[in-house]
C-alpha cells in the first residue's frame, strides 16, 4: 500500500517536474525576449532623436526649429486654426528653441558630453533682453520649462556634468526670463496677458484675450523658478491667476476656453479637454503632487469630477457649455490624447485605458492622429487633417505601460514609430504631415517632437531614467523632480529617502510618481501598514448603508467616476446611465 504510494508520487514528479522545468524555461525565455525587444526599440528611437537633432544642429541651429524639407529654419511657430496660439514671434531670432527643449531629452538619453555641451553654449549665448513679442505660455512650457528642468539635472546628486563646469548659469537665465514675464501679470484681474514683450513689457494695444490653459499653466515652471531662487513673485502670481480662473468656473464646476483678462469675463463657453484648457486641468494634478497644496488638489478633484460627468461619453470626451453643461461639440482632437496618461497620475486606470484604445483605433485608421475627427459624423473634420507630430498618443501610452505593465502598450509604441519613420522621417529630419489623408508634408520639425514625442517612446522603452527620482513632467515633457522641500507634506511614498516604496503589509513595493495607481492624498491609512487605494473621482455616500434622501446624499462611484443617484427605495447606486 505504502509502496504504491510512493511509486504514484515519484510517477507524478516525473511528470510535472519537467512541466515546470518547461513553464520556468518559457518564462525566462520570454522575459529574456522582451528585455531584448524594449533594448531594440530603444535604440530605435534613440536614432530617431538623433536624426532629428543632428539635422536640426545642421541646418538650423541656433535659430527655433528646422524646416527638414527645405533644409532650412524657422523662427515662428505659427499653427493657424489652433486655440492654443502656438506660436513665437517672427522677430524672436536665434533663440535656439530646439536646443533648450533638446536639453532634458539629452540627459534621459544618458548623452552628458551633449548636454554640457548645449549648457555651455546657451550659457554664453542665450540673452532675453530682446525686442520680441512672446506668447506667455509657449514660451513658459517650452524656454523656461526647458531652463529650469536642465538646471535641476546639471545639479542633481548623480552629477550629470563634470563637476565645476556649471555655476548655475541656466538658473541666472530662468529668472532673468521669468522676471520679464511678471509685467504681464499687471492686470485688473491678475490674469496674465498672452502676448509680452521681453525688452518692453506689455504693449499698449496689447489684446486682451487669452485661453484657460494659456492663464492657468504657468505653476509648475513659475513655481520651480520661486523655489529655486527664493524669489516667491514667480509662484505668487501664477497662483493668484490659477485661483482667479478658478473663481471664475460656472456652478457646474466648469470652465471655457477663452477669457478676456481685463475684465474676467468668459469669451468662448464651450469647453473640453483639448486645446486652450488641456494643460490647466494637466497643472492641477501635477501642481499638487509637486507643490501638495490641498488647495489645489479640491480644485483639481472638483474639476476632474465635472469633465466626468459633462464631457464624458462612454471611451470619448465631447465639449460641453460650461453654463448647462449641454453638449456643444462632439469632436476628437490630438491634443486630448494626453488625457488617460492624466488618469494614470490620478489612478482612473480603467477609464484611462478604454480611451486610450480609442485614440490608439483612430491612429490606425489613419496611420498617425489626425488633429480632429468628427465623432457625431465619423470622419475627419473638413480642414484639420494634419499631424504636426505631436506626443500626446506616446505620452499616455507611456503612462499606462508604467502603471500596468503590459506589453501592449510597447506594441502600440512600436506601431507609433513605425508610423513616424514610414510617414514623416525625411533626409532633413522629421516633417509633420499637412493631410492624413494623403500623408502630405508640411516643412515643419516642432520642437516639442525632441521634448515629449521621442523621449516618451524612449522612456516607454527604456525608463532607467526614472529609476532613483520621482519625476512630474510638465506639459512639454521636463522632468521635474518631486522634492520633499518643495512640498508642504509630501506622501511618503514619493520621497526617495523614505524608500519610493509604498509599505503594504511586510511586502514593500518599489514605486514612482507613475506607478502609484492612485493619488497619493487619496491613500488612506486604515491600520498601520495597510493602505486602501482610492480613485481620485471617488466621493463616499453620506451614509454607510448608502441609504439617501435625495440626490445630496449620494457621492460619485470609484471605478466609472459617475454620479451615484438616489432611487425611489431610497438607495444611492448607479441608477442612471448617463
Ligand atoms: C506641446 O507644446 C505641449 O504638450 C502643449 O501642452 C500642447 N501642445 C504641444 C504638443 O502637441
Amino acid at each position: 500500500m505504502f509502496q504504491a504510494s510512493v511509486v504514484k508520487w515519484i510517477l507524478l514528479y516525473l511528470v510535472i517536474s519537467p512541466t515546470i522545468f518547461i513553464i520556468c524555461l518559457s518564462d525566462i525565455h520570454s522575459t529574456n525576449l522582451l528585455a531584448a525587444k524594449r533594448k531594440r526599440m530603444s535604440n530605435r528611437v534613440r536614432k530617431m532623436f538623433y536624426h532629428a537633432y543632428d539635422n536640426y544642429m545642421m541646418h538650423a541651429f541656433p535659430h527655433d526649429e528646422l524646416k527638414p524639407l527645405t533644409k532650412t529654419y524657422t523662427d515662428s511657430l505659427s499653427e493657424l486654426g489652433n486655440l492654443k496660439l502656438e506660436h513665437l514671434p517672427q522677430q524672436y531670432n536665434g533663440s535656439a528653441l530646439t536646443l533648450i527643449e533638446s536639453l532634458s531629452s539629452l540627459a534621459v538619453l544618458g548623452n552628458n558630453t551633449e548636454f554640457e555641451k548645449a549648457i555651455i553654449w546657451l550659457s554664453e549665448n542665450l540673452s532675453f533682453d530682446v525686442d520680441a513679442r512672446i506668447n506667455l505660455f509657449e514660451c513658459n512650457i517650452r524656454v523656461l520649462g526647458g531652463l529650469v528642468s536642465a538646471h535641476i539635472l546639471a545639479t542633481d546628486s548623480t552629477n550629470r556634468l563634470v563637476q565645476g563646469i556649471y555655476k548655475n548659469q541656466l538658473l541666472v537665465l530662468a529668472e532673468d526670463l521669468g522676471r520679464r514675464f511678471l509685467p504681464a501679470f499687471n492686470t485688473p484681474t491678475g490674469l496674465p496677458y498672452a502676448w509680452i514683450n521681453l525688452k518692453h513689457g506689455v504693449t499698449v494695444d496689447e489684446t486682451t484675450e487669452t485661453s484657460t490653459s494659456g492663464c492657468g499653466s504657468l505653476i509648475l515652471e513659475m513655481g520651480a523658478l520661486s523655489r529655486l531662487t527664493g524669489d516667491p513673485r514667480f509662484e505668487t502670481a501664477a497662483l493668484h491667476a490659477l485661483r482667479k480662473l478658478w473663481s471664475m468656473r460656472s456652478s457646474l464646476n466648469l470652465l471655457g476656453t477663452t477669457l478676456d483678462v481685463a475684465t474676467g469675463d468668459w469669451i468662448e463657453y464651450s469647453s473640453g479637454i483639448g486645446a486652450g484648457v488641456d494643460s490647466f486641468y494637466e497643472y492641477l494634478m501635477k501642481a499638487y503632487v509637486l507643490f501638495g497644496r490641498d488647495e489645489i488638489w479640491k480644485m483639481f478633484q472638483s474639476a476632474y469630477i465635472a469633465v466626468q460627468k459633462y464631457f464624458r461619453h462612454g471611451p470619448w470626451y465631447h465639449e460641453a457649455d460650461m453654463r448647462t453643461g449641454i453638449a456643444t461639440y462632439w469632436q476628437l482632437t490630438s491634443l486630448q490624447a494626453f488625457w488617460p496618461g492624466l488618469q494614470v497620475l490620478v489612478g482612473d486606470i480603467e477609464a484611462a485605458n478604454s480611451s486610450h484604445r480609442e485614440f490608439f483605433k483612430v491612429w490606425k485608421k489613419y496611420g498617425v492622429l489626425p488633429e480632429r475627427y468628427l465623432l457625431d459624423h465619423q470622419m475627419l473634420h473638413p480642414t484639420e487633417k494634419y499631424y504636426p507630430l505631436r506626443p500626446e498618443l506616446a505620452e499616455s501610452t507611456f503612462y499606462l505601460y508604467q502603471v500596468t505593465k503590459d506589453p501592449w502598450y510597447m506594441e502600440v509604441g512600436e506601431s507609433i514609430m513605425n508610423s513616424l519613420n514610414a510617414h514623416t522621417k525625411v533626409k532633413g529630419g522629421f516633417a509633420s504631415i499637412r493631410d492624413v489623408t494623403t500623408m502630405q508634408l508640411e516643412d515643419h520639425q516642432h520642437s516639442f517632437f525632441l521634448a515629449e514625442t521621442c523621449k516618451y517612446l524612449y522612456l516607454l522603452f527604456d525608463d532607467s531614467f526614472l529609476l532613483n527620482q520621482n519625476y512630474i513632467f510638465t506639459t512639454e515633457g521636463h522632468p521635474l523632480p518631486v522634492r520633499s522641500n518643495w512640498h508642504e507634506k509630501l506622501p511618503e511614498a514619493y520621497n526617495l529617502s523614505n524608500g519610493s516604496s509604498i509599505k503594504n503589509g511586510e511586502q514593500i513595493k518599489r514605486t514612482s510618481a507613475m506607478s502609484l495607481q492612485v493619488c497619493p492624498a487619496s491613500m488612506i491609512q486604515h491600520e498601520p501598514n495597510t493602505r486602501r487605494l482610492e480613485s481620485a473621482c471617488h466621493i463616499p455616500d453620506t451614509r454607510a448603508d448608502h441609504r439617501c434622501f435625495s440626490e445630496d446624499d449620494c457621492g460619485v462611484d470609484a471605478n466609472t467616476c459617475k454620479r451615484r443617484s438616489c432611487s425611489m427605495a431610497g438607495y444611492c447606486g448607479l441608477w442612471s446611465i448617463i
